[in-house]
């Protein structure tokens, strides 16, 4: 395929001379449909999101209210955005038919909840932040903690952080692509993605350093990094959106929890629900249609595509690369 077809955040088309001449300093690799990616600060990004990447590094100014989204591609990302939304809005919003004038009825929550690298500094360092200024600014990010180092440093920013079980996240990449390049879901574009997932070279890895970066840095201070789990999200949905309403400072209060708000939101957030309304159905932004963001969310799907064997090294890796770490799948 034409990789001019792909989505911007793919390409290589929108850098500048510097980062051309970064470029040529740094590993490099071809993917399987032909488009280059390159290692930064041991992060793989394809060079039109490095120059989000770099535009962000130089640019962004943090602030001690803002909420950063962050979790590796396809681990749960929509998902949070449409629960942290729906979070924020309350008390303001809290009726949820669908006469309402929830910001989750007519966007998209990548929309509502846009990404730092490619959304916000994907053109520029100093994009105009002046939209996002009321109550908090909530944006995302799917960069290793490690690339936002400075900003985290400097401030009292909230991140949370969203992580899956690698295996369905390796598969959901596999459907998610497919469907954006519009692409045949070949085994071939399986076992290649396979190899890069388990050599660490595929977009935003190696998943492991991925991972770790958020997971040191939420048992150096829980207070500003909470870590979430896709699994956990799917079995104790209540409980999750609680840890994640205390953790950023608006919790339920008990009149909420008497009135039904918990399991509203939960209702308003969930897959059937979203995937179900015009804006998911029909829309599209950044050359991804909203209805690709929406699959099975099943866990354990991976079962159904990986061989055994394919298995196996999955969990070799994780076993070697997280050990001693505490983090476990
Ligand atoms: P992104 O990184 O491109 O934003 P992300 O939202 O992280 O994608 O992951 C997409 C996965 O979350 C899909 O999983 P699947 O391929 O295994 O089905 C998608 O179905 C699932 N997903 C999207 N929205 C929800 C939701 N509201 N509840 C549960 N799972 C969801």
């Amino acid at each position: 395929m034409d990789p001019k077809g792909a989505p911007s955040i793919l390409r290589d088309d929108k850098i500048s001379e510097e980062t051309n001449m970064l470029i040529s300093s740094l590993l490099s690799r071809t993917d399987f449909q032909g488009q280059k990616l390159c290692q930064y600060q041991g992060c793989w990004y394809y060079y039109n999101t490095l120059q989000g990447v770099l535009n962000f590094q130089s640019g962004f100014q943090p602030q001690d209210t803002d909420i950063i989204l962050a979790s590796y591609p396809k681990s749960g990302t929509t998902w949070l955005k449409a629960l942290t939304v729906a979070l924020m809005e309350r008390p303001k919003n809290n009726s949820y038919s669908s006469d309402d004038e929830h910001p989750l009825l007519y966007d998209n929550p990548h929309g509502i909840v846009p990404c730092l690298e490619m959304d916000v500094y994907h053109e520029s360092s100093s994009p105009n932040l002046a939209k996002f200024s009321a109550p908090r600014r909530l944006f995302s990010t799917h960069m290793p903690l490690h690339a936002m180092e400075e900003a985290h440093k400097h401030s009292a920013c909230k991140i949370v952080y969203v992580c899956r079980n690698v295996k369905d996240t390796l598969v959901s990449w596999w459907f998610f692509l497919c469907a954006v390049l519009k692409i045949e879901q070949s085994r071939g574009i399986l076992e290649s993605l396979f190899e890069s997932f388990c050599n660490g070279t595929i977009y935003y890895g190696p998943f492991w350093e991925h991972l770790l970066s958020y997971w040191r840095a939420t048992l150096e201070e829980p207070k500003h990094v909470l870590f979430m789990r896709y699994e956990e999200l799917k079995a104790e949905p209540r409980h999750q959106i609680k840890r994640l309403a205390e953790f950023l400072g608006c919790p339920f209060t008990k009149q909420e929890e008497e009135s039904g708000v918990v399991d509203k939101i939960l209702d308003l957030c969930s897959l059937r629900n979203l995937r179900s309304l015009e804006v998911n159905k029909t829309g599209s932004r950044n050359d991804v249609d909203h209805k690709d963001y929406f699959r099975k969310g099943e866990v354990g799907d991976s079962k159904n595509y990986l061989t055994p064997e394919m298995e196996y090294k999955i969990d070799m890796i994780i076993q070697e690369k997280l050990q001693g770490s505490g983090l476990k799948f």
